[in-house]
């Protein structure tokens, strides 16, 4: 099969963007009193605004068709159908099938994996709500009052995300902290607050070799055994989530101790698994599962829903509309909800590693058009006293998502309007733009001086036509969110699909890592072995020849 930008569909769009680059947002809406409702779709009580894009229904038939030349709709059964599409690999993607509670079969290799599924998914439960009504107890008898889950990356960002935006259906008395740094400062700052006798610790680690993971987890084992004076109490103190039970095992915790996942469960995607472990026990199990239904449904809605009105191939074909015809470098996600204010952290890490390549799924080198762009973001309103001016008033374009809740999780309802305003108001500041006539209106009626507005008025015009999508929800709840997050997911896949790279593996975080174990011997060693280059080993001579400060 041709790739997706090598078809005809490419070339139309190429020439389609030519001519649809001079109109403004401004005319698109002025000419289609329907446009709101034409290009917004809904799920459940969540509400996808992409009318504020620099496209027609045009735009979006032909960006269909290139998911067409790319083969989407056969390449997505493939990822459900338990394919090994992650080639580099040779492993399924399977994720959906964490949040599969339906139970239909899902096949890999001959066998349903749902059984172990919901195995898992119990016995994590079960142990959860052990945590939660205070059954479950220390070495010394006392109910666990903090958990601390120590892992990184994929084991690290998607249950901390998810946490952190369900605090208001925390168990009052139990909280969850992520200690994921190498950098000791994290770990020992957490530690402050905690008293050994109430701490529980989740090693999170899918392959249980991650250095940072086993370095924290060794301390804290430390701190736990001198806290107590025994080995004993380990096992009252630590549990793990992993695939490799063998060296967990190795590690001191026991099979009891241990939750399982799979091989076809990627880092970045496993927070549906046991990974998500403390979400469980921040918001119990019924919660965790309303978030698997959450995910489930947009799996559903991506599965069965004709492309044109398919929530997650149109974000991803937006993105591959900004990113390769008009160059966009970057995306930005805004969440309006303070609750989610490491959704972008989350999502950084989700697209950036997974499509963040240069070479197709057969190893071929991608020439000719870029793939992932960056990602990055801040709630909103912070973020519009940041970097916002970049998006109003910097060259060129980045394509911003926002994202609300209509009534919040708490009481400040004042707070909220002001907080949704300002949502609206930016995103249609990026629309609108203010034109230089506007702004000589405006100066001359704010009485300012012809001089002042000849010297002022070109800083002050907005250009806008600047484009953003709204995602609007009733209420963050742990079902929303695993919606919102699913959609994500599968924005991300569908990319990837027409980069025709693979989203699933991650060379690219492997030579850091070889490196670092070199260095670590130089550094222990006390000078450089030789084979660096010349700012390496100039930074590593000052570093062992630095004394320690009294
Ligand atoms: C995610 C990546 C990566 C991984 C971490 C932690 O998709 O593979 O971020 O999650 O390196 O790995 P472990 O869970 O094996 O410790």
């Amino acid at each position: 099969m041709k790739r997706a930008f090598e078809s005809g569909a490419h070339r139309a769009l190429k020439e389609h963007q030519s001519k649809l680059a001079p109109v403004h947002l401004r005319e698109l809406f002025a000419q289609d009193p329907g446009r709101f409702q034409r290009f917004s779709l809904e799920l459940g009580d969540l509400w996808f605004d992409f009318s504020k894009n620099r496209l027609t229904g045009e735009t979006l038939e032909l960006l269909l068709a290139l998911a067409r030349e790319a083969g989407l709709e056969a390449r997505t059964a493939a990822m459900f159908e338990g394919y090994p599409i992650n080639n580099t690999e040779g492993r399924a993607v399977l994720h959906t099938a964490l949040r599969n509670l339906g139970g239909t079969p899902v096949m890999l290799r001959g066998q349903n994996v749902m059984p172990e599924v919901f195995f898992e998914l119990s016995r994590m439960g079960a142990f959860a709500e052990s945590v939660r009504d205070g059954s479950f107890r220390g070495h010394s008898g006392k109910p666990i009052r903090r958990v601390v889950n120590i892992g990184i990356g994929g084991s690290d960002l998607g249950p901390q995300m998810v946490c952190e935006a369900l605090r208001p259906f925390w168990k009052p008395g139990l909280s969850v902290h992520f200690v994921s740094n190498v950098d000791g400062a994290h770990l020992y700052e957490t530690l402050k607050v905690c008293d050994p006798e109430e701490t529980l610790f989740i090693v999170a680690s899918k392959t249980f070799t991650t250095l940072e993971t086993l370095t924290n987890a060794n301390s804290a084992r430390r701190w736990i055994v001198e806290a107590f004076g025994t080995e004993a109490a380990v096992a009252r103190h630590f549990v793990a989530v992993s695939t490799a039970e063998d060296r967990v095992r190795s590690f001191g915790i026991s099979p009891e101790n241990t939750f399982h996942f799979w091989d076809w469960v990627g880092g970045r995607y496993s927070l549906w698994s046991v990974i998500g472990l403390p979400i469980a026990v921040a918001v119990g199990l019924e919660g965790f599962k309303e978030l698997l239904a959450g995910a489930h449904q947009v799996d559903r809605h991506f599965l069965e829903t004709d492309l044109s009105r398919n929530i997650p191939v149109i974000m991803g074909l937006l993105g591959i509309w900004y990113r390769n015809y008009f160059g966009a470098p970057a995306h930005a996600v805004i969440p309006y909800d303070q609750y989610l204010h490491r959704l972008p952290a989350y999502l950084q890490q989700a697209d950036m590693e997974s499509n963040g390549k240069s070479v197709h799924r057969d190893g071929s080198p991608v020439v000719g058009y870029q793939t992932g762009p960056v990602i990055f973001g801040e709630p909103g309103t912070n973020s519009q006293h940041a970097f916002f001016q970049l998006l109003h008033q910097g060259t060129g374009f980045i394509p911003v998502d926002f994202l609300a809740a209509v009534h919040p999780l708490h009481p400040y309802e004042d707070h909220h309007r002001i907080l949704l305003a300002n949502c609206l108001a930016q995103s249609e500041a990026l629309l609108k733009g203010r034109t230089l006539d506007e702004v000589r209106r405006e100066m001359a009626e704010e009485g300012r001086s012809r001089e002042e507005v000849e010297a002022l008025a070109a800083h002050r015009v907005f250009e806008g036509n600047r484009p953003s999508n709204t995602f609007l929800y009733d209420r963050l709840t742990p079902r929303n969110l695993g919606r919102l997050v699913a959609l994500y997911e599968h924005r991300i896949f569908v990319q990837g699909v027409l980069w025709d790279v693979n989203s699933f593996d991650q060379w690219g975080v492997e030579l850091g890592k070889k490196l670092a174990g070199r260095i670590q011997k130089d550094l222990e060693a006390g000078g450089a072995a030789g084979g660096h280059d010349g700012s390496t080993a100039g930074l590593l001579a000052r570093l062992v020849r630095t004394p320690a400060p009294e």
